[in-house]
């Protein structure tokens, strides 16, 4: 598929970025079920990094599903796509100087692990929401689990189709039991603690 392709580099180098935005850049990957407290982590955690002048950036499921990835439904190969996809554009921010937060359920090990390689492992930081299905059931902001249980729609993760507990997360945090900002300031400290802060 890459035949006849060849890779080209500019004047200017992802290190070169790096020094102007005063920042290195990596990718703090977020997986977990729906309702785990994914997109509310993400945009905490940019919130809190932009005020500190990082220049950083939330790549989330609902809005790239709106957009980029609209053509994607939900069975496994669609939401292999989905990440590998999304993967790649979290490597070209990255390679752009920004710290980039990913927001997506990313239910499969070999998904999660193909992002890993296609962001380079040095720069992915996995971050497991591990939220339990009933907690995330009861809150259910979108109603997607009752329209799950009431069959209005298939494949709904936790449901229908399976989430797979991350095998070696560089954290796990579940939402119940700690703070928006108390979850922030864990997940900077890891940036922190490898040299990425
Ligand atoms: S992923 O599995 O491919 O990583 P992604 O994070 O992009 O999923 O999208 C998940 C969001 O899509 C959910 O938060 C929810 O709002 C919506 N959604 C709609 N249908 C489903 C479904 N069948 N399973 C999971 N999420 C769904």
């Amino acid at each position: 598929m890459t035949d006849n392709i060849t890779k080209t580099q500019g004047f200017v180098f992802k290190e070169d970025r790096e020094q102007f935005f005063a920042q290195t850049a990596c990718t703090i990957w977020l997986t977990g079920l729906s309702a785990s407290g994914k997109s509310t982590l993400a945009y905490a955690i940019e919130k809190v990094l932009f005020d500190n002048k990082n220049m950083c950036y939330v790549l989330d499921g609902d809005n790239i599903r709106y957009g980029l990835n609209s053509n994607l439904k939900f069975g496994t190969e669609d939401r292999s796509e989905n990440i590998r996809r999304v993967a790649e554009v979290a490597k070209l921010m990255n390679d752009a100087g920004l710290i980039v937060i990913t927001s997506f359920i990313s239910p499969f090990n070999k998904d999660r692990e193909l992002a890993k390689e296609i962001i380079g492992k040095e720069n992915f930081f996995e971050v497991y929401l591990s939220t339990s299905i009933q907690e995330c059931e009861k809150r259910d902001p979108k109603g997607l689990y009752q329209k799950a249980r009431n069959g209005e729609i298939t494949d709904f993760t936790g449901i229908q189709s399976p989430y797979e507990t991350p095998i070696s997360p560089c954290l796990q945090l579940d939402t119940k039991l700690s703070s928006v900002e108390e979850s922030v300031a864990t997940v900077l400290e890891i940036l922190k603690l490898n040299g990425k802060l």
